[in-house]
């Protein structure tokens, strides 16, 4: 028993440091994560599971994801993935500069909400500087301003069942050969209740823009970028994810991704 247990420890060691590692070396190491049939896949996302697990356990549910001072960050926020979504509801929310925007709370919630920007950004504001990771190798440091996650929550009543939170947003990644593939994403109930996890609505001081997910993108500091989702129209609280995509709790993940994601 407690050899299994040491060998486990020691295959847990490893799996995150090789996991990190991988973060820091860059896009080349990355690109094979798109390849279904690569076997390293499977292993790493074994590893993620583990490590999503051991990170929970150790390294304590609220743990706080590093910020920064102003004087580090260096440029603006590269604009990644869909940067002006030409969906025709988004174009006319965007022609009218997002008056008509509305953030809905719905799935397993008491009480089901809908809230305009206006009062989004009446609500409490944090502003946080954080660095964001993509896999493709790059990282940038930048400021976000919005409002928590969690209180949102509270006051939508998280119904017990209830165990993920699904971000649905407006882009299209689809093609003429995949059909549509609207952009959406997950995290769990601790990720969403982080003092971290925000709704935002400016980057860097100013309006977020479109390139980067106006008129709201959900920000949750200990994941890499791709669960970082722009573009946001509804947050569902869900059970499970098989009703969406393709199943595997986001766009990215459907595409081979793992889900957790954490840095
Ligand atoms: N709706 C939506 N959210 C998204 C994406 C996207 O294409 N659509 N790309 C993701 C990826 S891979 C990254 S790295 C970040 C990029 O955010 P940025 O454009 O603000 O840098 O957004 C993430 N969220
Ligand atoms: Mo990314």
């Amino acid at each position: 028993m407690s050899k299994l247990m040491v060998t486990r420890r020691r295959f847990l060691g490893l799996s995150a440091a090789g996991a990190s590692s991988l973060v820091l070396a860059g896009c080349d190491q990355f690109d094979f994560l798109g390849d279904r049939e690569n076997q390293v896949r499977g292993v790493l996302s074994k590893a993620n599971d583990l490590t999503y697990h051991v990170q929970r356990a150790l390294v304590g549910q609220q743990a706080l994801a590093r910020e920064y001072s102003e004087s580090e960050i260096r440029q603006g926020q590269r604009p990644n993935g869909s940067r002006d979504p030409d969906t025709a509801e988004y174009l006319a929310l965007k022609a009218n500069d997002f008056a008509d925007y509305r953030l809905k709370i719905t799935g397993l919630v008491e009480n089901p909400a809908s809230y305009s920007l206006a009062e989004l950004r009446n609500m409490p504001e944090r502003t946080q500087i954080t660095r964001h990771d993509c896999v493709e190798g790059w990282s940038c440091i930048a400021k976000w301003t919005g409002t928590q996650l969690g209180p949102l929550l509270d006051a939508a009543k998280v119904k017990a069942n209830a165990r993920f939170i699904v971000f649905h947003c407006y882009d299209d990644m689809g093609s003429l050969f995949s059909g549509p593939e609207l952009y959406y994403e997950s995290c769990d109930l601790v990720d969403g209740h982080h003092p971290q996890t925000i709704l935002a609505y400016g980057l860097n001081g100013q309006t977020l823009p479109v390139a980067n997910g106006a008129p709201v993108r959900v920000r949750i500091e200990r994941a890499l970028g791709y669960k970082q989702p722009k573009y946001v129209h509804t947050i569902e609280l869900v059970d499970g994810f098989s009703q969406f995509g393709k199943g595997k709790g986001g766009y990215w993940e459907d595409h081979g991704y793992d889900w957790y994601g954490g840095i």
